[in-house]
């Protein structure tokens, strides 16, 4: 494929995802009609959507890494670390309710977000990527997909679609410091209940084997893109269990045995 044919695909195939989302009707997985699809073309697809976004006025506030639990992994059946970027737009204030009818079909995760302070030019340890954290919260992803039936796409076509992203909420952030090691994360107890029934739970190990360890795996991806982590943003670090289907009327409760507990209305 020569370098403009690709631009043209790129662009093409980001329009269609952009297209999907506004119009909320979801399309067939882009890998069927252009089977060649490289994870590589996909990153591009993702930024390039990112780019569309930012013209129209969106801001770029964090990324979040996906597929680094064994549960998660599962439900998609596939099996990478992936990442996407969240923007402004996408967060939810605390004690908004999210609105169902604004997904094609949302799902919801229980997560842990580590705020960034300094920045990552080069793949830290995880003693390193702890210090460079200032702030560590509990936080729930809003997923959604632009792809029918949401399930039994290819690695291309999920990272070309921002990694399923749709929404983030973070709750009441810890001082790094509360934790005394970077093992400690992994200690961290997490229940995921819709009303007073606990959907999932898991510990937080579950994640990349400690969520630290996804903020190394986020960095290992910018790195071979040649990208840097810039300070100053939130990364998500993946869902510790499988994600809930959304409806509306639902009250979700992750409770950690650390953090405040952290709602999600939905109408
Ligand atoms: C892909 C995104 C996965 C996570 O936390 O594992 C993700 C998907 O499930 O559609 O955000
Ligand atoms: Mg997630």
């Amino acid at each position: 494929m020569s370098e403009s044919t690709n631009n043209q695909t790129i662009s093409q195939l980001s329009a269609r995802l952009w297209r999907a989302r506004h119009d909320q009707r979801p399309i067939s997985p882009l890998t069927k009609e252009t089977p060649s699809l490289t994870t590589q073309q996909g990153y591009a697809i993702a930024w390039h959507g990112m780019s569309l976004r930012q013209e129209q006025g969106e801001s770029i506030v964090g990324y979040k890494m996906g597929l680094t639990s064994e549960a998660k992994r599962r439900q998609m059946n596939l099996n990478e670390p992936i990442y996407g970027v969240l923007t402004d737009k996408m967060q939810l204030a605390l004690g908004t309710a999210f609105d169902t009818s604004k997904g094609i079909h949302a799902k919801a995760e229980p997560e842990i977000a580590f705020h960034i302070s300094h920045g990552f030019s080069s793949v830290p340890t995880p003693e390193a990527a702890f210090a460079g954290c200032d702030r560590i919260a509990p936080a729930i992803e809003i997923l959604d997909s632009r792809f029918e039936g949401f399930k039994y796409f290819s690695l291309p076509d999920v990272i070309a679609d921002n990694s399923s992203s749709s929404h983030f909420l973070i709750g009441e952030a810890l001082r790094r410091d509360t934790f005394v090691h970077w093992e400690d994360l992994s200690q961290i107890s997490m229940q995921f209940k819709v009303g007073n029934t606990v959907a999932q739970q898991a510990m937080a190990a579950e994640i990349s084997g400690n969520p630290i360890l996804s903020i190394v795996a986020l960095c290992e991806l910018f790195l071979s893109q040649g990208r840097t982590v810039p300070p100053n943003c939130w990364v998500l670090a993946g869902a510790a269990t499988a994600a809930v289907a959304l409806e509306p009327q639902m009250t979700l409760t992750l409770q950690t045995d650390r953090f405040s507990p952290l709602v999600l209305q939905t109408r």
